[in-house]
């Protein structure tokens, strides 16, 4: 195996491109796929401030570490889940990174700030925990960056995560979800800009990437993931990718060059129907904003405004 740009010995293979590349040009390869997504998709404008939502995890370790090199002014945002020893592993490898570089980084803790964590959201609500997780995770990295006045927050979903949201979203032919589901979401009346510059990056890209950079990051999976549907649909998906090397990113691009627009407009219609959270302030169509409503069945006492 040859590196393509070199043809010295490759250290990786990217079977979708057909192609494979040294340590070096397999690092400049993941650089520049983030470039493009960022340029194709007008993610990030010059002098913005950037927070990345940072879990431990390959994705967001790798995302903070290429926008920082591609000249981006990107802090970090850790979440505290308390999902167990995982939570507190994952907290460690995030906070190791940005001591190790000297750069911000910017902790919300649910426990302590808000009164719940994610075991006990799940309890509480008898459903699967990744519904009450990836619910306070949006309202979190929307808030954390308004109140720190960055212009965008910056998620690491890689190639994987968008293509099987996609199938998940496709197979119930969800309107609403297929209209904003983009690489960027633009700022609106509550909401900061929302970018997913990893999208044109396979997760086992992200995660070689890591390794050949020494980046030290959480291997484990959350213990709560069981029963998320996301999963279910990644393994159908990597069958299809198998036997067909670049279906997923057909699948996922082709949906974004000619598919998305004709769901947009039902996004656009939503948005502008959105008012203010009685609790929070947060754009909401009901009174209470689904977050506040996850803390108040989660037992935590909330004030309404003007109560
Ligand atoms: S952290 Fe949260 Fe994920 Fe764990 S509970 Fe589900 S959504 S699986 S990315
Ligand atoms: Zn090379
Ligand atoms: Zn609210």
């Amino acid at each position: 195996m040859k590196c393509r740009v070199c043809k010295g010995p490759a250290v990786i293979d990217v079977r979708r491109h057909n192609t494979a590349f040294c340590r070096d040009h397999f690092l400049h390869h993941c650089e520049e796929q983030v470039r493009r997504a960022i340029h194709d998709h007008d993610m990030i404008q010059p002098g913005d401030r950037v927070l990345v939502a940072v879990s431990g995890g390959k994705d967001s370790l790798a995302l903070w570490e290429i926008l920082e090199r591609l000249g981006y002014e990107a802090d970090g945002l850790y979440l505290g889940l308390g999902i167990g020893d995982y939570s507190d592993e994952s907290g460690t490898y995030a906070r190791d990174f940005a001591a190790a570089r000297g750069r911000t980084l910017v902790e919300v803790d649910l426990a302590s700030d808000y009164g719940y964590d994610i075991p006990r959201a799940a309890q509480a609500t008898h459903r699967a925990p990744c519904g009450a997780c990836g619910l306070s995770k949006r309202h979190l990295f929307n808030r954390a960056a308004l109140d720190g006045g960055y212009d965008v927050v910056a998620t690491g979903h890689n190639l994987d995560d968008e293509a099987a949201v996609l199938l998940g979203n496709v197979l119930r032919w969800d309107s609403a979800y297929l209209g904003r589901q983009y690489p960027v979401l633009p700022e609106s009346a509550g909401f900061v800009r929302k970018v997913k510059p990893l999208v044109r990056l396979g997760e086992r890209e992200s995660a070689a990437y890591c390794v050949l950079r020494g980046i030290d990051y959480q291997v484990e999976e959350c213990p709560m993931a069981e029963g998320n549907r996301h999963l279910g649909y990644k393994e159908v998906l990597n069958a299809l990718e198998d036997r067909s090397p670049g279906t997923k990113a057909a699948f996922l691009f082709g949906f974004l060059e000619r598919g998305h627009e004709r769901f947009a407009s039902v996004a656009e219609s939503e948005r502008d129907t959105l008012g203010e959270c009685a609790v929070c302030g947060a754009p909401t169509p009901g009174e209470v904003c689904a977050f506040c409503r996850l803390r108040e069945r989660v037992g935590v006492e909330l004030t309404r405004k003007g109560a």
